[in-house]
């Protein structure tokens, strides 16, 4: 196995800017101008070894390989920049009821709180708004860039919808709050309530 962090960093772009005095045309100008793209495309590791006496051909064949990996590389970096809601400053999810370690009896209310932004339905795409999930029994967080599921463990409130009421077999349980964008997608930082422990009996 040869792990990508033995191609250090700065290969990527020695082996750029060889590739750019070799055929400065109008093209290699323009993606000389993207530096930050550059460095970015660990994935594809550019091997300067590649670049090592080569003929024109060659050259030619390895310039449209980077542009595509440009290409991608912005492409991943511009849906990235998209695919994350930013937080609003200070927002904080919360269970407001039932409490961490508390025996409840049979079905309950759920109650969710949420400060420093507001509650709203999906779709909506105003800033510093969201809408509520519930995740029951679920050990680790959803995929950030994807929508979170929806399943009999993560429960979705998109009508703006703050209290739910749950009938969970007897036994420990965990509930957590996340708050889902226009798109059921965890904001970035993710706002979230902290993972309660409850014990339900009949
Ligand atoms: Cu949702």
């Amino acid at each position: 196995m040869e792990p990508r962090g033995m191609v250090p960093r700065g290969n990527g772009r020695i082996a750029a800017s060889g590739l750019f005095e070799a055929a400065p045309g109008g093209a290699i100008r323009r993606m000389s101008e993207q530096p930050a793209a550059i460095s970015t495309i660990q994935p594809f590791d550019i091997r300067p070894t590649a670049f090592v006496s080569l003929g024109r051909n060659e050259v030619e064949g390895s310039v449209a390989a980077i542009g595509r990996h440009l290409l991608y590389a912005s492409l991943i970096l511009s849906t990235g920049a998209v695919a994350q809601t930013p937080a609003p400053p200070d927002a904080y999810a919360y269970i407001i009821w039932p409490q961490d370690g508390q025996r409840i009896r049979g079905a309950f209310w759920v109650r969710f709180g949420l400060r420093n932004m507001g509650v709203t339905r999906a779709g909506d795409n105003a800033p510093n708004v969201g809408h509520h999930h519930l995740l029951v029994d679920v050990r680790e967080l959803p995929d950030p860039n994807e929508p979170i599921p929806t399943d009999k463990n993560h429960l979705h409130f998109g009508s703006g919808q703050t209290e739910t009421r749950l009938d969970l077999p007897s036994g420990e349980h965990t509930l957590q709050l996340v708050i889902g964008d226009a798109e059921h997608k965890m904001f970035k930082p993710p706002v979230i309530s902290k993972k309660i422990r409850i014990t339900v009996t009949k």
